[in-house]
């Protein structure tokens, strides 16, 4: 209490009183400041750790780096004017055209003004006698809000593993998610540790740019063809006449991705149209689509999801010319992680120039000073190691920042058991806190998922505002329900089957648990409206608004 007593009088004395704090400049948090500020008129003040705008699309600059999304769903909705001008050219958005898009959007908004670049913030208190947040930032600044809404990002925090010797390696190290500006691969030897989505984006990409590549996979991965490539300008126009019709059915379906989800039972068919059916998304592209698109059970039933992931392997037995290389590329567990989706990813294998280290038959040993050392003794001598070992996913952020709601209660302490929350906005003890994409969001493409969690929190702050109310947060009991249909969602997919970030299995300690509501898009926004539409279910309002209003 003598903490938060101080903290009042620093307060006071130098603090800034906003209505509103927004950590985090990417999609999330961008709009919820233009929505919080522009259409609602609060005194609202982004931070963001990065210098500009662009969250994960600033951060993630390395080579191949692109949306999984198409290019015509991976936009906000919200600005019908935005959508007409916004020009994609083509399927899919490499990483420099979607950062360009959240500048371009930032500019149209006028956004930059109030966010504070460079400043992480490092926490966020709740002070009970006066329903406020006061925040602290890195660079000293000390802040009190009304509002906290966090947008920090779902893969955000780099996972880097404690490898002995990493410190001593004499070349360059980077990880995927923190990647400069600039790099030169010319002539340089170069380890990618990780394949996953990015690793295999890395790997397909700098082949061809590298002396020799030498990639260390943990676990080999099913991954489809992409299919990027340039689009049409009457596809585009047929996009934007269309985009009522496209939004509406991207809310209700499953995956959001803007294609019709098939409701064909994979066993239902033949085997030779089963073939065909797999064969036709193979060659149109799309990891989403080879999951969703072709049959309605591939992550739920078991030959449904053996006959897809058998078509894969045949696949790499035909491209990858080393039999024993092709071996190491094949997997054999379920096709249950984020489906991927690649330019070239296995066909990259048959160049001269690429080496694949199995490290599940040859554990990585060491780093040493001139490269990796793996248990069979070989030391790979490299300039340049890769790390593409994924995120601490979800929470990872959460834990960054001191955040404690009522009775100073810590949000790590009241996460110990798994990161956990109601609707995937609110946390219970954490009044008039909002998360953007908290644990248990949906599993899908995510701008229309953010736009939807900050409507939804704009309308509830909104709520607040016009009832003279002083808080809102969640109950414990909702906040343990919707975990238990997060759980029950999940287990009714064959997801849990596969060790992947979406439960935390990637990271080691980490409670293994389902980090995502998986029962699609559409399920949730029912949600969303269910809740609302029940004045708040699950959620509690206290008091009355704050005497000392904000200017
Ligand atoms: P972010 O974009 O992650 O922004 C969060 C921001 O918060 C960051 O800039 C961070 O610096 C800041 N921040 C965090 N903590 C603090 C702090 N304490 N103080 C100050 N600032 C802080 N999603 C899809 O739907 N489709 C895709 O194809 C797709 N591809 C992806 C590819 C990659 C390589 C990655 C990493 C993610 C991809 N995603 C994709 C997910 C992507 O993260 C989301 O689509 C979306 O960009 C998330 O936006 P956000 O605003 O919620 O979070
Ligand atoms: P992922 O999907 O978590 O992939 C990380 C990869 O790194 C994966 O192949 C891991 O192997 C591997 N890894 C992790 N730790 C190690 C160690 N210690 N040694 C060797 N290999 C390791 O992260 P991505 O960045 O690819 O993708 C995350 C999401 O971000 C993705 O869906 C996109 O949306 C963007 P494993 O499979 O665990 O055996």
């Amino acid at each position: 209490m003598g903490a938060v007593n101080n903290e009042l009088h620093e307060a006071a004395a130098g603090g800034t009183e906003l209505d509103a704090i927004v950590i985090g400049a990417g999609f999330g948090g961008l709009y919820m400041l233009h929505k919080l500020r522009d259409e609602q008129g609060l005194k609202v003040r982004g931070f963001d750790k990065a210098s500009d705008v662009g969250g994960t699309w600033y951060w993630n600059r390395y080579p191949g780096a692109l949306s999984d999304s198409e290019s015509f769903v991976y936009c906000y909705s919200f600005n019908k004017d935005l959508l007409q001008d916004w020009n994609f050219t083509t399927r899919y958005l490499t990483q420099p055209q979607i950062l360009a898009y959240l500048e371009h959007v930032a500019d149209r908004l006028d956004l930059r003004r109030d966010i504070t670049f460079n400043t992480g913030v490092v926490s966020a208190h709740f002070d009970e006698t006066r329903n406020l947040w006061i925040v602290r930032t890195d660079k000293g600044e000390q802040l009190t809000a009304r509002f906290l809404v966090t947008a920090l990002g779902l893969l955000s925090v780099t996972n880097i593993p404690e490898i002995k010797g990493r410190e001593t390696f004499k070349g360059e190290q980077y990880h995927s998610g923190n990647w400069p500006k600039s790099i030169s691969y010319d002539g340089k030897r170069v380890a990618v540790i990780g394949t996953g989505s990015t690793g295999t984006q890395i790997i397909t990409a700098i082949a061809p740019l590298v002396k020799h590549l030498t990639v260390f996979q943990r676990s080999p991965q099913y991954t489809v063809p992409v299919g990027n490539g340039p689009v049409t300008p009457e596809y585009v126009a047929e996009k934007k006449r269309n985009y009522d019709a496209i939004w509406k059915h991207v809310r209700r379906s499953m995956v959001a991705m803007g294609f019709e989800e098939s409701t064909v039972p994979t066993m239902s068919v033949s085997e030779e149209e089963r073939q065909a059916i797999f064969q036709k998304a193979w060659d149109f592209g799309g990891g989403f689509r080879y999951a969703f698109e072709t049959f309605n059970d591939i992550i739920t039933d078991e030959a449904a999801n053996h006959a897809a992931a058998e078509f894969i392997r045949g696949k790499i037995a035909e491209i990858v010319k080393d039999p024993e290389t092709a071996r190491k590329l094949t997997p054999h567990d379920y096709y249950a992680k984020r489906p991927l989706c690649d330019s070239g990813y296995y066909a990259t294998f048959n160049r001269d120039n690429v080496t694949l280290v199995d490290v599940k038959a040859t554990p990585i040993a060491e780093i040493t000073p001139k490269g990796i050392r793996t248990a069979d003794g070989v030391e790979h001598e490299v300039d340049m190691i890769i790390f593409a070992t994924g995120f601490d996913a979800v929470d990872g952020n959460y834990k960054k920042i001191d955040i404690r709601g009522r009775g100073g209660r810590s949000i790590a302490e009241h996460w110990r058991d798994g990161a956990s929350s109601h609707v995937a906005i609110g946390v219970a003890g954490f009044p008039n806190m909002f998360m953007i994409m908290g644990p248990n969001g949906p599993f899908a493409n995510l701008p229309p998922a953010i736009e939807a969690q900050v409507e939804f929190v704009a309308d509830t702050i909104a709520h607040v505002e016009a009832n003279g109310l002083a808080t809102i947060e969640p109950t414990q009991q909702a906040e343990d329900a919707w975990t238990e249909v997060c759980r029950d969602v999940a287990d009714k997919t064959l997801l849990p089957r596969a060790e992947s970030w979406i439960f935390g299995a990637n990271i080691p300690g980490k409670v293994h648990r389902v980090l995502f509501y998986l029962g699609g898009l559409g399920a949730y926004l029912q949600e969303l409206e269910a809740v609302k539409a029940a004045g708040y279910r699950g959620f509690v309002f206290r008091g009355e608004k704050p005497a000392v209003a904000a200017e």
